[in-house]
């Protein structure tokens, strides 16, 4: 096919610091797709091309799923010992640590995000590396009394074959989010990142090549959603899936997994998560931290703080500071020390964002701040604030995903933890205020997986983080994830000499 790229071809990024292999990497190899095509990737900063990636479909999925079952079974799941996939994962840490820099380019270059972000991205996957390494000779069952006639206990076994389907806001953490625990418990794995995204993945396999994990345990295949992420759920070899992204599509993903072999699912499906600020807290740096929540990562993120409760005595004095905070955000190139938030990451989702703004308009809301795209060609959005919204408009209910906040007025402590429960999702929460009785009596009663008290969105390792209601189920990270990943088998014996 002429100009068609081929796996052999490591294209160079970033001046020619940084290079990714293009193919599909099945069973330890990187490989052309079966049907040869490719997919442009572009840059959010001016929407220029970046370079080309294959387009895997059902096709080279079903090779994909196949090769990951042969590896566990033959080199794998029960036949390498917990310490020794430990050893691997550490392995794996060390090479992304040495090759942070590159990573932390291609993620900023390919999601348009600051490298210093990026950077921070590549940190915590090397964190959850690690922490999963120290989890993969530990992860042991119970032995459970009964009777005296009888010895039962469990085993924590690996589900086999599983797939992590990969959205493209932090597309190398949520990556190792998936394949840490995934691979420290045994399994083998398929990952699909974004079609948006996908060269930060194709690193990783890089990597863990030659890292000297057994081909086959560890596969990317790049490619639509609608062709390669369907075959993944539809697959009936993956034994689970593990999907990031929007709720529209989770709902899809559970629906094919009941339809075909009842995979077993876990779904992070963003949020709307809401941030209460009562009037005992310091507003200069609350907004700081409403900041690092609301607008992080151009606001697209999962656990990002969009509604923003604030108690009376303060809500004047918060919106001024809120507003010179948003407006003082410097926007630019990624690889510029100074920039402090990139562009949304591609033209579908300004376009989407900016549709919010307008719906936003038409019902009434008033526009503080921002409310429009930036100056120049990329995607950058200025950061916008809402006020005066009421409970039942759109940029109250749904999901944004973009830089953009709408502040809400309270009054009492009851009628902040009723408006923040006032959401089909339940990602995240935040809530700023020095008196601690409170702090916990609210953060108790809010409908939210997550919690931060006097805190922007700080994730750890060794602590879970997932959704209550329509933000989905199942924990990625801390030990919770563990079970997500592993089945548990009661064996009984009997000790009777009677059979
Ligand atoms: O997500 P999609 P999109 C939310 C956010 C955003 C909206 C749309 O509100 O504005 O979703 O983003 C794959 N079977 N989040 O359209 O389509 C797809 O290829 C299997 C929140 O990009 O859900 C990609 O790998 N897979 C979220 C992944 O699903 C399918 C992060 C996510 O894409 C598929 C991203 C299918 N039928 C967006 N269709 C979060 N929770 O943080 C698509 N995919």
């Amino acid at each position: 096919m002429p100009g068609m790229f081929t796996h052999e071809f490591a294209t160079e990024l970033y001046k020619g610091t940084a290079t990714v292999n293009t193919g599909l990497f099945i069973n330890g190899q990187f490989v052309d797709p079966v049907d040869r095509e490719s997919i442009d990737v572009c840059s959010p900063q001016d929407g220029s091309v970046i370079t080309k990636v294959s387009i895997g479909n059902a096709k080279d999925i079903d090779i994909a799923v196949k090769a990951a079952l042969a590896a566990f079974k033959s080199s794998w799941g029960l036949k390498t010992p917990g310490y020794e996939r430990g050893k691997l994962l550490y392995k794996l840490a060390e090479l992304l640590e040495k090759n942070a820099g590159t990573l932390a380019a291609i993620e900023a270059l390919d999601v348009g995000k600051p490298f210093v972000h990026a950077s921070q991205d590549v940190q915590e996957a090397i964190d959850t590396l690690r922490y999963y390494a120290g989890w993969a000779d530990k992860n042991h069952g119970q032995t459970i009394e009964t009777t005296e006639a009888k010895f039962a206990y469990t085993r924590h076994e690996p589900i086999g074959v599983v797939a992590g389907i990969i959205p493209w806001n932090f597309p190398l953490t949520i990556s190792i989010w998936k394949a840490a625990p995934a691979l420290a418990t045994g399994n083998a794995i398929v990952l699909k990142p974004s079609e948006v995204t996908p060269l930060s993945a194709l690193k990783l396999a890089e990597l863990v090549k030659e890292a000297g994990f057994p081909d086959g345990v560890f596969n990317v295949v790049t490619g639509y959603g609608a062709t390669a992420g369907q075959a993944i759920t539809e697959h009936p070899l993956v034994g689970k899936v593990s999907f990031t992204g929007s709720t529209i599509v989770g709902r899809k993903v559970m629906e094919t997994a009941a339809k075909t072999n009842l995979k077993r699912v876990t779904l992070e499906l963003g949020g709307k998560s809401p941030i209460l600020i009562f009037d005992d807290a310091d507003v200069e740096q609350t907004v700081k931290r409403v900041c690092g929540s609301t607008f992080y990562n151009s606001g697209q993120g999962c656990a990002a703080g969009t509604r923003i409760l604030v108690q009376e005595g303060i809500y004047d004095k918060f919106l001024q500071v809120f507003a010179d905070a948003a407006e003082s955000l410097k926007q630019g190139d990624s690889f510029k020390a100074t920039t402090q938030q990139g562009p949304l990451v591609s033209k579908t989702q300004l376009d989407r964002v900016l549709g919010y703004i307008e719906s936003g308009k038409q019902e009434g809301a008033r526009i503080v701040t921002g409310g429009s795209r930036a100056e120049g060609a990329g995607y950058f959005m200025r950061p916008t604030i809402f006020a005066d919204v009421k409970p039942d408009m759109k940029i109250v209910r749904e999901e944004i995903f973009g830089p953009v906040g709408v502040v809400i007025k309270f009054k009492t402590e009851e009628e902040a933890i009723e408006a923040a429960n006032d959401t089909d999702y339940g990602l995240s929460s935040y809530v700023f205020t020095e008196n601690l009785s409170r702090a916990i009596r609210v953060s108790n009663a809010i409908e939210a997986g997550n919690c931060f008290i006097n805190q922007a969105i700080l994730l750890c390792a060794q602590v879970p983080f997932g959704g209550y209601k329509q933000s989905g189920y199942g924990k990625e990270m801390g030990e919770y994830a563990l079970e997500a990943y592993t089945q548990a088998k009661a064996v009984h014996v009997n000790l009777s000499l009677k059979l």
